[in-house]
């Protein structure tokens, strides 16, 4: 007997069949194809979408239209079809020689379907391979104008971006919350061509020259025998390589403070890291460092928090993103410069701008507002998109200009180099993510997968035959002409710089800068890390290095190592603290920040229903938590549930509310029919699993509100009801009201160390 649904699609396809047997032309197909369109030898504007690829114009759900370029939507038409465009009637069944028979060679449809699956992947980025990406729109300012003469920069000019956040070390599938640097890099679609600001979120690099890169990328990736750990510095050659390359001391300073763990990509900095040269309308230079400020503020997760998101959910902070972006919560960052006057010995205040391992202090260059980045729309398709751009530093725009940073020379040959690989060819520029907003006009030909089609027959210049066109540019017409920067004479030699030698000022510099909760953070960092290592000349070598930065910091880890503490080998300078180094001590909004809400609805849903509207209209993401899915409570008192006791865990959540004490439910033992010892239980009578999520978040230092049953519930994990962070009364909007306070200055610090 046929089976029911393999009739329906028999009939389908029958009729399928029988349509296209008769050759009428069936409603909603897409009509005859337009000419295609070629690429043009003589200037003139921007090449147009494909039309063969071209689909319907596309909207994020809070209906933003997506900056995607249009002809990237390959399900438009009505009819299943091959590459070929030839309709298909069945695309589930191998043409065989009878139901049971072997299948036929002749399968062109199954050898083209599996044929084209099996290529399917391409290589994942040598670093930063684990990434998330965001469409959206910057504008000027138009406050930098005096110093470049960059047309985006300028006042209300508004250009489209897309942007990629990254961590460095994992591997494509890795995730998310290790402990890490995180990529930050911006394309700028602007008119005068595309501008690529590729960043991170910490300001200094490992390395001061780019010939050690491959260095420092094999002792941070996986060890080559077991191809473990994934994503982490934790382990030995990691360490081998920062401590014997103590120019690497900066960067994993930065690496082991809260900066390497951030809770959200929408609250990170962002740094171009080297110095760049702008360049004005008259020609007149000036020295700049790019930051990124994020309007939410900087914020970090906790080391512990971190592991187990890094177990729930490896997506978080992908997730976070696209979430933030859906609900129309668009994450903001104003893009500042600190501005250097060109000199000679391009040295500010003794730091040398052209070592990639040092800072300018905000205090002594303040950083000026120069434009506003909005992240307004989530990519339609994450390959097509987020892994097939390509940023390149060699991406410049008149008005902005690279310097002599021996990092930022060696990585201008390496973008294009590795992307040839990547992207198979030389042709990745003409992809649609990659594709400058820019008329082009260029004499590149041929080479794979080239999709343009050149007119003419002279693609060189000048020529003869093809009307000797294109013309030249000027400064007048704008060119991109490099500043004809002088060029230090000397002799020919690998070597650095004298004030490339300082390898501890800077670190201290940080040390000092860092609040008491934050230098015992970078104190656990350091142990964890280095307790995971297995050599103990390792170990011991990197506490040579803590000595020279400070002897507390030192002894702390030492003491955690279990080993002695060693002098300094050298005198320890005494930098001025900069307080803009410190993330802690503010107040920031709270839009898109998460509130978990704990009910017990046999007891009552006392206040839920209100507090998750108060939540709401403060535009942060309430989730109600309950023992079961689906509508809870009963009556007129019920609400829907977001999250089961099972499907929760504290680190999703920025705070949480406390409606109620909920008994254990059926399965809160792993086993629904397990007989539960009474000890385990609980002497209150409480799912364990909305213990373990009070306590993980108490010792987190989250804010917690409880009123109604909730009391008990905090009081039977142990946590006081006037502890630091803790708010119990009788009403919901009250807990809410204060929670709310606790939540701008991001975690309850006091809790632990008094002095914050
Ligand atoms: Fe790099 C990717 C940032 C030094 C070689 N880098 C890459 C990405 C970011 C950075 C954000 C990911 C871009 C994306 O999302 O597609 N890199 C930096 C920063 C550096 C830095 C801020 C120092 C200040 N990088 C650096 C050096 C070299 C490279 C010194 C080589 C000499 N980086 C690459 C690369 C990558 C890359 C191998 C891998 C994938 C890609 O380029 O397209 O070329």
């Amino acid at each position: 007997k046929k089976n029911p649904v393999a009739a329906t699609a028999d009939k389908v396809a029958e009729t399928v069949r029988n349509a296209m047997g008769t050759g009428n032309e069936i409603p909603g197909s897409p009509g005859p194809q337009a000419p295609s369109v070629e690429e043009p030898t003589e200037p003139r504007g921007p090449l147009p979408p494909k039309p063969d690829q071209r689909g319907p114009d596309t909207y994020s759900p809070t209906g933003q239209k997506t900056g995607a370029p249009q002809d990237k939507v390959a399900q438009a038409g009505e009819y299943l079809t091959t590459a070929q465009g030839a309709r298909l009637y069945d695309t589930d069944h191998s043409l065989k020689a009878g139901p049971r028979g072997p299948v036929l060679l002749q399968d062109h449809h199954l050898r083209e379907k599996i044929t084209h699956f099996d290529h399917e992947r391409i290589p994942e980025r040598v670093v930063h391979a684990r990434g998330a990406a965001a469409h959206g729109v910057f504008q000027g300012y138009g406050t930098a104008e005096g110093i470049s003469k960059a047309a985006f920069l300028g006042k209300d000019v508004e250009t489209p971006v897309f942007v990629r956040f990254s961590t460095v070390l994992g591997s494509r599938g890795s995730a998310d919350t290790v402990r890490d640097t995180r990529g930050f890099a911006t394309k700028f679609y602007t008119s005068e061509g595309v501008f690529d600001l590729v960043g991170n979120n910490i300001p200094v690099f490992f390395i001061q020259d780019a010939i050690k890169f491959p260095d420092v990328i094999h002792a941070g990736k996986p060890h080559p025998d077991r191809e473990i750990p994934q994503a982490q510095s934790a382990h030995d050659t990691f360490w081998d390589f920062v401590t014997l390359h103590t120019e690497a001391t900066h960067h994993t300073m930065w690496n082991m403070s809260d900066r390497g763990i951030p809770r959200s990509y929408r609250m990170m900095e962002g740094f171009g890291v080297h110095t760049f040269r702008l360049v004005n309308a008259e020609g007149a230079t000036t020295l700049v460092k790019f930051h990124w400020k994020p309007k939410l503020g900087v914020h970090s997760l906790v080391w512990e928090e971190a592991q187990i998101t890094a177990g729930m959910d490896p997506d978080f902070h992908r997730r976070d993103l696209a979430d933030a972006i859906e609900a129309g919560a668009y994450p903001q960052w104003e893009l500042g410069v600190q501005t250097f006057p060109d000199t000679d010995d391009q040295m500010f205040q003794g730091i040398d701008l052209l070592d990639p391992t040092k800072i300018v202090p905000e205090e002594l260059a303040p950083v000026q507002p120069v434009g506003l980045l909005t992240l307004n729309a989530n990519p339609s398709n994450f390959f097509a998109e987020t892994e097939q751009v390509a940023f390149h530093v060699g991406h410049l725009v008149p008005g902005i200009d690279v310097t002599n940073d021996p990092l930022l020379q060696g990585r201008l040959f390496s973008y294009l180099d590795t992307q040839i690989t990547r992207l198979g060819g030389p042709n990745f520029g003409q992809l649609p993510i990659n594709r400058t907003h820019a008329p082009v006009n260029d004499m590149l030909r041929d080479g794979m997968h080239q999709t343009a089609v050149h007119r003419g027959v002279a693609p060189y210049r000048p020529n003869s035959l093809d009307g000797g066109c294109p013309f030249l540019a000027g400064a007048d017409t704008g060119a991109y002409i490099e500043v004809p920067a002088d060029v230090p004479a000397g002799r020919k030699v690998r070597d650095a710089a004298a004030s490339f030698d300082d390898h501890f000022t800077q670190p201290r510099l940080f040390w000092l800068s860092m609040t008491p909760t934050e230098r015992e953070h970078i104190v656990s960092a350091y142990t964890f890390e280095l307790n995971k290592c297995y050599e103990q000349a390792i170990k011991e070598r990197a506490l040579l290095v803590l000595a020279n930065i400070d002897a507390d910091l030192c002894a702390q880890v030492a003491a955690g190592l279990g080993l002695p503490a060693p002098e300094p080998t050298a005198a320890l300078t005494d930098p001025q603290p900069s307080p803009a180094l410190s993330q802690l001590g503010d107040s920031w909004p709270l839009d898109g920040r998460i509130i978990g809400i704990v009910t017990a609805p046999d007891q009552g849903l006392d206040g839920v229903r209100e507090v998750r509207q108060a939540v709401l209209d403060a535009g942060m993401v309430p989730l109600v938590i309950a023992p079961t899915g689906g509508e809870v409570g009963t009556g007129d008192e019920t609400v829907t549930a977001q999250r089961t006791f099972a499907t929760a865990r504290s680190t999703e959540f920025d705070a949480i509310l406390v409606a109620g004490a909920p008994a254990p439910g059926a399965d809160a033992y792993g086993a629904r029919d397990a007989k539960v010892d009474d000890a385990v239980a609980g002497a209150a009578g409480i799912d364990p699993r909305v213990l373990l999520m009070l306590t993980e978040a108490y010792r987190h230092g989250k804010a917690l509100g409880a009123w109604a049953g909730g009391a008990a519930a905090l009081e039977a994990a142990g946590i006081a009801g006037g502890a630091p962070g803790v708010v119990t009364a009788d009403s919901a909007g009250t807990v809410l009201e204060q929670v709310r306070e606790l939540l701008a200055r991001h975690r309850a610090w006091n809790r632990f160390i008094p002095a914050v």
